[in-house]
């Protein structure tokens, strides 16, 4: 244990939108599993990943030292603060979170990206993200970051694909995932683990925005996977979950 544990750390992240702790499937994960985990921290909202440590949302400060990427940052807080929500998990659970994990992180992340990002029917609400930047500079600034975005999943490689080929990837994902999630309440049963903060986290951005896909029809048509997402944001976001009428997606 360090002095740090004194001291609620400090999370960077994208400001909220819609009725989800963050659109941003890494932020999400991480607010969550630092309410899984109990420990204390203040958000600093930022809309501009540059200045994070590794040029990306979510990182925290924590006693003055900057750390990035969501599975670091975890690694850390289990180390320096002594908890482990994952503690009681067998060898073959670990292994069914970490596949998981790699499911939804290393492929699933940029079709949502693609979904949320590139595909009309995202755009349409998530052009509002770039609503504080001034408007001289806005429609410039959405064009560069769109731009980066589509250089990202060409390099990744699913943009070489057809719209519907990427989609039936992203269905794929999550038929996988659901194959191997318990009945709940969380995934692996009866307490909530790291993994439940990474299906949260890749799941409210699909089910409970109003950003319209296939994948979005498919998993609301799972028996369950919805009243997942919402039984989670309840436990974990209360303050969300009653959240004003005008703030909630549509
Ligand atoms: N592996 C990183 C991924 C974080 C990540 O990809 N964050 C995205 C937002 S969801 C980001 O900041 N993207 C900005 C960019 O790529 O320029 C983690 O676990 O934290």
């Amino acid at each position: 244990m360090t002095d740090s544990t004194q001291q609620p750390i400090k999370l960077f992240q994208f400001p909220r939108m819609f009725a989800i702790p963050n659109l941003s499937p890494f932020c999400c994960k991480l607010e969550t599993w630092l309410r899984i985990a109990g420990i204390p921290y203040e958000i600093v909202e930022t809309p501009d990943p540059r200045k994070g440590p590794k040029r990306k949302l979510p990182f925290i400060e924590d006693a003055r030292m900057r750390i990035a990427d969501t599975s670091i940052i975890i690694d850390h807080l289990k180390r320096t603060r002594g908890i482990d929500p994952d503690a009681g998990l067998d060898a073959s659970q670990r292994a069914t979170a970490l596949l998981v994990q790699r499911t939804l992180e290393e492929h699933y992340a940029f079709v949502a990206a693609y979904t949320h990002l590139l595909r009309d029917a995202g755009v349409r609400y998530t052009r509002a993200r770039f609503d504080a930047v001034p408007l001289i500079v806005r429609s410039l600034v959405f064009h560069t970051v769109q731009k980066r975005i589509k250089n990202l999943l060409w390099q990744q490689g699913i943009l070489r694909h057809a719209d519907e080929v990427i989609i039936e990837s992203g269905v794929r994902d999550w038929r996988a995932v659901l194959a191997v999630m318990s009945d709940g309440p969380f995934f692996f049963g009866n307490e909530p683990t790291s993994v439940d903060a990474i299906v949260l986290g890749a799941l409210a951005t699909t089910v409970l925005t109003p950003i319209e896909s296939p994948i979005r029809d498919f998993l609301r048509s799972r028996p369950g996977c919805v009243a997942y997402a919402e039984r989670m944001r309840e436990r974990f976001f209360p303050e969300i979950t009653t959240a004003a009428p005008r703030d909630r997606a549509a």
